[in-house]
Order: structure tokens, then C-alpha cells, then sequence
């Protein structure tokens, strides 16, 4: 019978959870003890909830996942906890997870994953916690988390457990004279059964087949070697009869073939080309976890996702799932443009605007007050779950596109003719040196904080109102301060600006634009915004402070 080890050990600086979950290196999670610290962390932060309670791990695949699966069996077997059910070969996407959780009413359960950051050795790696509603763990807990790891001493281990994630089936253990159990399952069963309640795939399959009314409509979907690869390939291919030429970068690799898994223009460029130069209809890419997506049209027409969103809340009525539950409210984060808000405002819905991070869209949703949200930064999702979901988008465009018959980009002309066109654009500064960051972020909030800022002019724009959004859940009452600078005009044009809390080395500055206009509705969108662009690249100082003349990425 394995037993239990104690083992001494001492403090990490720097284990606060970010906006999703601890982002680092992973030679930093490799140091030793740093990754048993902060699981054993966790678990004490559960501590009373353990014995009787099942967790779900999973992770979306890259280095370090399975070794760390391994080590979070050992050291829940050794305090106590009951159950875990276990991705096979420690695969699970983030949205499955969510499903997994919900399903079988588990406890919560760990993902690893530093979802849209580079993976390998030299890479990135990340661990969150996620609570009983599937989502991930509101702020109070992570705070608990880490208070935990600012003074933890020692953590539980069973070394000696073995325990082998590559055959589905059920595991059972003595520890201490308590039955530990692991069941390792099928990482995509319970997710692929979800979404074929969620959506009508026969109507789905008619459409990228083609019937006597319309040809095949032709998809590429593009995984990036993350983990939606095995998602992608048993719902397109063996569900929807989609060829194999359909679908791209399907196998998960530790380091993702060395490719940026980040579905945007610049990281996802492979399918954007792919797609502007061949005969496609549709393309989709997903990040390494499985939560992001990215939706682009024949010739590669971009959809941003502040338009994604608003699109799909004004077609819920084409999928089975709201058919069945009805539509609650809608809400987006603070930077995601507000094209979602006149949608709402048209059909008398509730509309919250919540600070960056999926975290906080949780408690809306078990309130039964929101049923569908995304951010501008690639995430879109609905009560179905509590996590952003890729694939549930792109499956979620292909129902509506079905229905209408429309193509991707008179879907959005459609769109923008009825509701006004909300221009958006969003610069990263990635890894730029923190500090002269922090400067800059702190001297832009003492200017637009100042009096007087607010009604004066900065070249053709008014200030009407100038702060650093904060932000109080209407479910709990907590409070989420210091989100986000943000400077709105009187035309209601805004810009907006924050520092990543996602990135594992330096600061990453992000600048987000956006500006609504009721009939110019078919202009470029960097055309259009560059005189705001360049308000706020001088208003900040940018360029003096990051050292940088131009961003790392544009959306
Ligand atoms: C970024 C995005 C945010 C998203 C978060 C996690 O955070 O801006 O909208 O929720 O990543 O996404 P930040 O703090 O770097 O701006 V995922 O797919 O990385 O879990
Ligand atoms: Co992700």
C-alpha cells in the first residue's frame, strides 16, 4: 500500500493568479517544489470539501502536462480527496473541463494550460482552478489560493502511487486506509454529446455537404496543433462528414509545432492566406486550450469577435439549445466593443459590461440573468457552460449560417445595416520591460484622472468621462477595482487601455479603439480609427515609454 510523505518546503514569491489561472515559464514551474506548492495550495484552499468530492484534471497538452497530472494524482491522493476523473493522457479542453464539471456535479477541477501562450521547454506554462459551476474561480478563491502559497510549509504526496493515464477506465488505490479512486476518461465524449444537443448537426451536415438548393460549403478549421485537435476531427469529420482536407493542425503538440497558438491575424496568418487564396466559405482557428476562436469568411473576411458576438446574439433563435432554454441577458468585458449592447438595447435585453476575464461573467449566469457573452480578445460563449468556447462558436456560426443561407460577410453587412457598425481595433505591445510600463500607466491615469480632463478636447474628441473602470458583480456584490483605463468621448468613441494579466515574462501594454458609426457602416477599420489611434499613442506616450514604434500584434 503506497503511503503518505510530508514534505517540507517554503514560499515562492509571485504565485497570484492572473486573469486566468498562474502564468509562468515553465522552467519556473519546473523549480523544485514550485508546482506541489501551489497544488497543494488549491487543495487546501478546498480543504473542507475533499473527502467525498470528485475533481476533473485536464490539460490542453503541452509540456509539462502530463508530468503535472501525475504529480496533482499524488498529492490529492494523499490529502484526502476521493476521486479524479482525468482526461486521457491528460488531455481535456478548457470548455470540456466545464462541461466534465457540470455534468458530473464534481467539486471543481484543474486545467493546465497557458491557453493562447507558446508552449515547450522554454515556454509557458499555467494551472487554474476552476469551482463546482465549471467557470473559473472568481477572485475571493484565488485571492484564498494565494494567501495559502504566501505561507505554505508543507505539502502531502503518495510518491510511490502509480497511476496510468493512457487506458480508459477506473483505478482504484488504498491510501491510509481510505479508497482513492481515478478514472481516467474519454477526452471527448461528454463535450461532442453536448454540443449535439446544443446544435442541430444534421442541419449543420446538409450545409457543408450541400443539398439540391445550395453546393458544399466549404470550411477549413485550424486547431494550431492545440488541443482541439481530437474535438475537431471526431465532430467535423466523423459527425459532419467534413473531408479531411477540412481541417488543419489537428494533433496536439507539446510545443504546438512551435507556432503561437493565438487565433488572430498574425499568429493564424497559415489559414487567413489559406482561405483568402482558396475556394472556402468558412474558416475557424482555436487556441491551445480550446476557448478562443476566430471566425473568417470566402477571402478571408475577418469577423471581429466584438461583431461575432453581437451577430450571434441577434440569431440565438437558430440554435436548438436557446430554442428549448430561451435567451437571458447578454454581456461583454469592459474593452470589447459595444456592438452586442444594440443588439440588446433592440430586443429589450439585459446588458452587463464585466472587466477582462471569463471569471466574471459566472455569477451572471447561474443567476439566470446572462445567456450569452464574449470578449474582444477571441472569446465567445453562452450559459452552456462557464467557459469561453471556440469550437461552440464556430458550430454556433455554422447553425445561423445554415439557417439564413447567407455567406460570413453579408451576415455582418446585414448586420452592421441594421444595427450601426461599432469600428474596432486592439494593439499589443507584448513583452515590452514592465517598470516604464507601470510609469506609463500610472501617469495616464493621473491625466485623464485630473481635473479638467474631462470636457476638453483632444483633437476632433470631447472627453466625457475619463477613469479606471471598476466594477461591482450585481449577483455578490464584490468589487473588482483598477481594470482598465478608459476614456470615453462624447460621440461615444472610446479608448481603452490596460496591462495583460496573461503574460508570463514583462509587461504586455494592450490599446483598444473602438467608435460606432450609423451609416458609414463599410470602412476599413484601421482607416477609420487612426485619428483615435493616434490620440491615444500620444495621449500615453507609447512610443516613449514601451520603446516601441509599432505594436506585435493587430486586431
Ligand atoms: C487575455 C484577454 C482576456 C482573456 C484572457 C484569458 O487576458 O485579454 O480577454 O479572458 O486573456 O484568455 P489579458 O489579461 O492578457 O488581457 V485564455 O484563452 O488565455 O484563457
Ligand atoms: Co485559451
Amino acid at each position: 500500500m503506497p503511503g503518505v510523505v510530508v514534505v517540507n518546503t517554503k514560499p515562492y514569491d509571485g504565485q497570484k493568479p492572473g486573469t486566468s489561472g498562474l502564468r509562468k515559464k515553465v522552467k519556473v514551474f519546473m523549480q523544485e517544489n514550485y508546482t506541489e506548492n501551489f497544488i497543494q495550495s488549491i487543495l487546501d484552499a478546498n480543504k473542507n470539501a475533499l473527502q467525498g468530492c470528485t475533481l476533473v484534471v485536464g490539460g490542453d497538452g503541452r509540456y509539462l502536462v502530463k508530468e503535472v497530472v501525475d504529480k496533482i494524482i499524488k498529492i490529492a491522493a494523499a490529502n484526502g480527496a476521493t476521486k479524479l476523473l482525468v482526461g486521457q493522457n491528460g488531455i481535456l479542453s478548457t470548455p470540456a473541463v466545464s462541461c466534465i464539471i457540470r455534468k458530473y456535479k464534481t467539486l471543481g477541477g484543474i486545467v493546465l494550460t497557458a491557453s493562447h501562450n507558446p508552449g515547450g521547454i522554454n515556454n509557458d506554462f499555467g494551472i487554474k482552478f476552476n469551482c463546482s459551476n465549471g467557470g473559473p474561480a472568481p477572485d475571493h478563491t484565488t485571492n484564498e489560493i494565494y494567501k495559502l502559497t504566501t505561507t505554505i510549509s508543507q505539502y502531502r504526496i503518495v510518491p510511490d502511487l502509480v497511476c496510468a493515464v493512457d487506458k480508459i477506465g477506473v483505478q482504484t488505490f488504498n491510501v491510509e486506509d481510505r479508497q482513492f479512486v481515478v478514472e481516467v476518461i474519454d477526452s471527448v465524449k461528454d463535450y461532442v454529446g453536448y454540443m449535439k444537443e446544443i446544435f442541430d448537426f444534421g442541419k449543420i451536415k446538409t450545409l457543408l455537404q450541400g443539398s439540391e438548393q445550395r453546393p458544399p460549403f466549404k470550411v477549413l478549421i485550424d486547431s494550431m496543433n492545440g488541443v482541439t485537435g481530437p474535438y475537431v476531427k471526431t465532430i467535423f469529420i466523423d459527425e459532419l462528414g467534413a473531408p479531411q482536407s477540412a481541417v488543419c493542425r489537428v494533433t496536439p503538440l507539446e510545443d504546438f509545432g512551435g507556432a503561437h497558438p493565438d487565433p488572430n491575424l498574425t499568429y493564424a496568418a497559415d489559414l487567413v492566406n489559406t482561405v483568402k487564396n482558396g475556394d472556402y466559405d468558412f474558416g475557424a482557428a482555436f487556441d491551445g486550450d480550446g476557448d478562443r476562436n476566430m471566425i473568417i469568411g470566402r477571402g478571408a473576411f475577418f469577423v471581429t469577435p466584438s461583431d461575432s458576438l453581437a451577430v450571434l446574439a441577434a440569431s440565438l433563435a437558430h440554435i436548438p439549445y436557446f430554442q428549448r432554454a430561451g435567451v437571458a441577458g447578454f454581456a461583454r468585458s469592459m474593452p470589447t466593443a459595444a456592438a452586442v449592447d444594440r443588439v440588446a438595447h433592440a430586443a429589450g435585453k439585459e446588458m452587463f459590461e464585466v472587466p477582462t476575464g471569463w471569471k466574471y461573467f459566472g455569477n451572471l449566469m447561474d443567476a439566470g440573468r446572462l445567456s450569452l457573452c464574449g470578449e474582444e480578445s477571441f472569446g465567445t460563449g453562452s450559459d452552456h457552460i462557464r467557459e469561453k468556447d471556440g469550437l461552440w462558436a464556430a458550430l454556433a456560426w455554422l447553425s445561423v449560417l445554415a439557417a439564413t443561407g447567407k455567406s460570413v460577410e453579408q451576415t455582418l453587412v446585414d448586420h452592421w445595416k441594421q444595427y450601426g457598425r461599432n469600428y474596432f481595433t486592439r494593439y499589443d505591445y507584448e513583452e515590452c520591460p514592465s517598470d516604464p510600463c507601470a510609469e506609463m500607466m500610472q501617469a495616464l491615469e493621473k491625466r485623464i484622472t485630473s481635473p479638467g480632463f474631462v470636457g476638453s478636447a483632444l483633437g476632433r474628441y470631447v472627453v466625457a468621462k475619463a477613469d479606471n473602470f471598476s466594477y461591482m458583480d450585481p449577483v455578490d456584490q464584490s468589487v473588482a477595482m483598477k481594470q482598465g483605463l478608459r476614456i470615453i468621448f462624447e460621440d461615444g468613441s472610446r479608448i481603452v487601455m490596460r496591462l495583460s494579466g496573461t503574460g508570463s515574462s514583462g509587461a504586455t501594454v494592450r490599446l483598444y479603439i473602438d467608435s460606432y458609426e450609423a451609416k458609414d457602416v463599410l470602412g476599413s477599420a484601421q482607416e477609420m480609427l487612426k485619428p483615435l489611434i493616434d490620440v491615444a499613442l500620444e495621449l500615453a506616450e507609447l512610443p516613449r515609454y514601451t520603446g516601441r514604434d509599432a505594436p506585435t500584434v493587430i486586431t
